[in-house]
């Protein structure tokens, strides 16, 4: 049996490499392996494919540790969006580019497409369409976070033969597709992921646990992991000298939800073992780290186990709002943990600290106020613009409101234009958000907004 993975296009108004990386369609990829299937990646993301050298301007550059830009091409807007006055890309390989390697596959028994944002879902549907324009009669399976977090419209819009809404659904699909090598099929959810298949393995992703103790209104993680689950130490460490010993990894980028929840049996022996271990990896946390679990010994660890990239989730420096929003942080727990960074070593202006903009009752001052706070505190603010994801508290709150209607469609999920739709936060209050943003120093070649151009 023969599987193609498709890990699609990003659709949006801007977007960057900060260690974008396919990492459930890996995990199946090693599973499908285990079961015996032959397996093979498109990776719309990729931005070292040989094959890239034939197209001009298309990438191939790290900015720093394995990041960097995608190629992208303008594309003409939805409908949906057609009104908002900003261009649109599509990020990633060229199309035609696809087309001719999925005609060098031999044709696959089942094809696998994988997902990130929701409002990404139009690369999903472009990925899909070309897929069964290759190979039409091939069963197509939809997986992910879309599909996770909008069932019912990737059912209706994406295209796919079968989608998987749950995490562990793969083998249930075996019956309607009628293919008997997936009811075998066991996909562990940590198992090592099938690295080789990407073309640049120098910066890398790693899962050391899913799922988050708090239960913030405005987050997806409670519904994609309502129990949370952590690996061994050991585990993960050998994993990590596996991707050292086999794919040369330089960078690795941490995917966990809660990194340093229950740091004194999980994040604090790991770090331990990569410390006395001498290999030269840089270790990055693009997602923020909880502020209260981050104490002396799991900074002084963090040091000496090579982390370079620090960000730190706030959202706001209100104690009212702080409680409101799932009560993970206040300013006591806040200072203590840039204390203990300062301590370890780490200079805190290279110390990224996530404030969200725009949440349901938030207003332009408290922003500003939050910027000021983080900035006073010697450390670096690095603003997200709030976008309702569906299935969580402040999505119901929106709807009650009338701010985001039944007909809404995930297009407008984007955190980019959101606020257009959201009267009490508008494009001025963005604007000047963005000008208190940028009035401190910035070091070259850093944002000043959350992974966002
Ligand atoms: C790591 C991460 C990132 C990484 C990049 C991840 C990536 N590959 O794109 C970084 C830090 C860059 C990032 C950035 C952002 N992120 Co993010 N991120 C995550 C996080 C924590 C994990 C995602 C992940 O890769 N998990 C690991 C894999 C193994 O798990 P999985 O994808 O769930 O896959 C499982 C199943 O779905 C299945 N599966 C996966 N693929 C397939 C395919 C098939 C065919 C099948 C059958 C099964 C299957 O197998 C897996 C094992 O069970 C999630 C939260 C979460 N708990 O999921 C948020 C999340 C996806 N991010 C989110 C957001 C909002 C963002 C940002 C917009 C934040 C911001 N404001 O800037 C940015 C946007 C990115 C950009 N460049 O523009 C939201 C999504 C919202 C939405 N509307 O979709 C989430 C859900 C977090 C949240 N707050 O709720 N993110
Ligand atoms: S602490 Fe972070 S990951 Fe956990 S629920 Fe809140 S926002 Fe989500």
């Amino acid at each position: 049996m023969r599987a193609l993975l498709i890990n699609p296009w990003i659709y949006d108004f801007a977007a960057y490499d900060l260690w974008i990386r396919p990492l459930g369609l890996l995990r199946l990829a090693a599973g499908l392996r285990t079961a015996g299937w032959k397996v093979s990646l498109i990776d719309c993301l990729d931005r070292f494919h040989p094959l890239l050298r034939e197209y001009p301007r298309r990438g191939g550059r790290n900015d720093l540790y394995g990041c960097g830009k995608f190629g992208k091409t303008e594309v003409e807007k939805p409908p949906e969006i057609a009104a908002v006055e900003r261009r649109w890309y599509r990020y990633g390989i060229p199309a035609e580019l696809f087309t001719r390697l999925a005609e060098k596959i031999p044709r696959p028994d089942l094809a696998l497409v994988g997902s990130a944002m929701t409002y990404w879902y139009p690369g999903v549907r472009e990925a899909l369409r070309r897929v069964k324009e290759t190979f039409p009669g091939t069963p197509a399976v939809l997986g992910g976070i879309y599909p996770r977090l909008c069932p019912g419209h990737a059912r209706r819009f994406s295209g796919a033969d079968a989608v998987c809404a749950t995490a562990g659904e793969l083998k249930a699909l075996s019956v309607p597709l009628r293919l008997p090598g997936l009811a075998k099929l066991k996909v562990d959810p940590f198992s090592s992921p099938a690295f080789d298949l990407l073309s640049d393995t120098s910066a890398l992703p790693l899962q050391t646990s899913r799922g988050c103790p708090f239960s913030c209104p405005y987050c997806a993680s409670p519904l994609l992991d309502p129990e949370p689950v952590r690996r061994r130490p050991e585990e993960v460490f050998s994993e990590i000298a596996g991707m050292a010993e086999k794919y040369r990894v330089e960078d690795i980028a941490f995917y966990d939800d809660a990194l340093l929840s229950g740091a004194e049996t999980h994040i604090n022996p790991l770090l331990k073992m990569i410390a006395s271990s001498g290999l030269k990896i840089r270790l990055h946390s693009p997602n923020g780290l909880h502020a209260r679990f981050l104490t002396a010994e799991t900074a002084e660890l963090m040091k000496a186990a090579g982390f370079t990239t620090i960000r730190l989730g706030l959202e706001t420096s209100c104690p009212r709002r702080q409680r409101l929003e799932g009560n993970k942080v206040d300013d006591p727990a806040f200072r203590r943990a840039l204390k203990n960074l300062q301590r370890a070593g780490f200079g805190l202006s290279g110390v990224g600290v996530y404030i969200m903009a725009g949440l349901p009752g938030q207003n332009l001052r408290e922003v500003v106020e939050t910027i000021e706070y983080v900035r006073d505190l010697g450390a670096e603010p690095f603003f997200d613009l709030y976008s309702p994801i569906p299935g969580t508290p402040h999505y119901a709150r929106l709807e009650d409101e009338g701010v985001i209607g039944v007909d809404m469609d995930p297009l407008w999920q984007n955190n980019s234009i959101f606020y257009l739709r959201y009267r009490s936060f508008g494009p001025e209050d963005v604007r000047k958000i963005r000008q208190a943003s940028s009035a401190g120093p910035t070091p070259p070649g850093r944002r000043k907004e959350r992974s966002r151009s």
